[in-house]
């Protein structure tokens, strides 16, 4: 007995050293490891680490109170693949050419992935790419074709198309955390880890089915918005719960033998492609239907049993209630909130079960850990889903930073940031030169102020959206932010400015442009982004 005693001890003990003078060895450089996790479309809003009382998102939260969380980070152009070609490379989208979600990402463009992998860094892109052409500064790349599905997703490998069995937030993870057990350990890494969720159409794991369907989400002060007090812009876009969500395609409204008939009297060719057409017109339903069935049918037999169980109850109410169309907005708004805050809850467990891998490995704190999303998101304010405008809930991004060494914990920053920074960021903190034609800025002084607007820090952000006439029918705009005001300009089928006081006006409902209190301040306000537009370069919106 005591020998198998000592014997355990002892095994422990080299098992220890074993483990130490493994760390010891890895990554023989003094560079840190860099993780950059990105969402799409999850909000601040819905993110218990900026307050909501929506829903509880405890990994994050980890990464806040271990890090720094930004609260005044802003897009560029609130859409996915200008977002992500602005993070990667650290210019705007005039200037990547990707101004809209139709533009090819010319791929042989600097990038900060080749920039790191030039300096000895093992770069993997894995998840949600959505720029078109093929990702390049990558040693191993897995990513969605287009927007990707939820359920067995198919991803292009390094070239081949492949199809993965599962809910895709797992499966993203599950590929990450195996690359990260094969890489080389004596070289630092830098992986791109990027999910699908909580893209619309908002399908939950299989375990997440149903599990808020009793629950009552708070209503935004402003889900009746009447957009007096706006411009046409605001009145004008198809992004309303009300009027521009689909009953089958966004809230689940279809039974299973609906979905079964359609399957039977439909030989939809290539079934599995789950493309979006954009419709309108008498046959809605037939259509709508459609759209939800090309999804669906990508479930097991099983999964699609899941899925009947949880949206049940659902379809019952919405066909036996008779609701007033105040009452039907407000329903419309619960169904939105149970599925997208469903698709929450793995993406939470996900990263959390990524952090832990990097705990496990000892490789946590030597890691850069950036969170954040392609932009933020309407959760009915306004009335609204989606993105696009330059209002408050989608302009800002989510932005929290892990880096022990670096950043102290439990920080919060009030500087002006934004997605163009994330690039000379990350090189500044590899130790590689910013190339002077990158846009944004280091946060570095941010850090070492911990937090606190260091003395000659930018007074504005600056925004260009490009994406008009199509989805949602948001029209061009370009603006900018100060700490106090937002000015927008609205042009191409319109002449319209928009100018918010957000401290006496946080929920932007006021326009003041004309109105008399602010006359003195409008001509510098558009000075001044008249100077950002120079600074950057940007005559685009001339051209358009
Ligand atoms: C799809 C969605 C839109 C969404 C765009 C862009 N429609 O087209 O609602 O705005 O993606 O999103 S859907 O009916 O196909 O769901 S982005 O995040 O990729 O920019
Ligand atoms: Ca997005």
């Amino acid at each position: 007995m005591r020998n198998i005693k000592s014997i355990s001890f002892l095994l422990a003990v080299l098992s220890l050293w074993a483990c130490q003078h493994k760390r010891a060895n890895e990554n023989k450089s003094n560079a840190p490891n860099i993780l950059f996790i990105m969402t799409d479309d999850h909000t601040t809003q819905a993110m218990s680490c900026y307050g909501s009382e929506l829903i509880s998102t405890p990994n994050l939260d980890r990464i806040a109170n271990e890090g720094m969380r930004f609260d005044n980070c802003y897009v560029t152009n609130a859409i996915c693949a200008p977002s992500r070609a602005v993070i990667l490379t650290g210019k705007h989208s005039h200037l990547n050419g990707v101004t809209d979600n139709a533009k090819v990402f010319d791929g042989t463009q600097q990038t900060y992935p080749k920039l790191l992998q030039k300096a000895g860094y093992q770069t993997a892109m894995i998840g949600k790419w959505h720029l078109g052409s093929s990702p390049t500064g990558f040693d191993y790349w897995s990513v969605l074709p287009g927007q990707g599905n939820y359920y067995q997703p198919e991803f292009i490998e390094m070239g081949d198309t492949i199809t993965e069995d599962g809910y895709v937030t797992d499966v993203i993870t599950d590929k990450a955390i195996k690359w990260l057990d094969k890489r080389d350990t004596q070289q630092p890494f830098a992986m791109v880890y990027q999910h699908k969720a909580p893209h619309r159409n908002w399908m939950p794991a299989p375990r997440h089915l149903g599990v808020f369907e009793d629950k009552v989400f708070p209503e935004p002060s402003t889900l009746f918005d009447n957009y007096e007090g706006r411009g046409s812009a605001a009145r004008e876009q198809e992004m309303e719960i009300g009027n521009h969500m689909w009953d089958a395609w966004d809230f689940k409204l279809a039974t299973q033998s609906e979905l079964e008939a359609f399957g039977k009297n439909n030989q939809l060719e290539n079934i599995k492609d789950a493309k979006h057409h954009d419709v309108a017109g008498a046959n809605k339903r037939e259509q709508d239907l459609e759209k939800l069935y090309r999804v669906y049918s990508r479930m097991t037999p099983e999964q699609q049993q899941q899925w009947h169980k949880a949206y049940t109850k659902r379809i019952k109410k919405h066909r036996d209630h008779k609701f007033n169309y105040q009452e039907l907005i407000s329903w419309k708004y619960q169904l939105y909130m149970r599925d997208y805050m469903a698709c929450l809850l793995s993406l939470d467990e996900n990263i959390g079960r990524l952090l832990q891998h990097l705990d496990e490995k000892g490789i946590l704190d030597n890691t850069i850990i950036v969170y954040t999303s392609d932009q933020g998101f309407f959760l009915g304010e306004h009335g609204w889903f989606d993105k696009r405008i330059m209002y408050e809930q989608c302009y800002r991004m989510p932005l929290l930073i892990r880096y022990p060494q670096v950043v102290k914990n439990g920080t919060v920053s009030k500087a002006l940031c934004m997605n163009l920074d994330f690039a000379p960021t990350l090189l500044d903190y590899a130790g590689v030169v910013i190339p002077d034609d990158m846009q944004g800025r280091s946060l570095r002084p941010v850090f070492e102020k911990d937090g606190a607007v260091p003395a000659n820090w930018r007074k504005a952000t600056y925004y260009h959206y490009y994406e008009y006439p199509s989805w949602h029918s948001v029209k061009r705009h370009y603006g900018m932010r100060t700490e106090r005001f937002k000015l927008i300009h609205f042009y191409n089928d319109v002449d319209e400015w928009e100018l918010y006081d957000l401290e006496n006006d946080p929920q932007e409902l006021n326009n003041v442009i004309d109105h008399p209190e602010y006359t003195d301040l409008v001509p510098n306000l558009k000075k001044q982004l008249e100077k950002l537009q120079a600074e950057y370069k940007d005559n685009s919106a001339k051209q358009n």
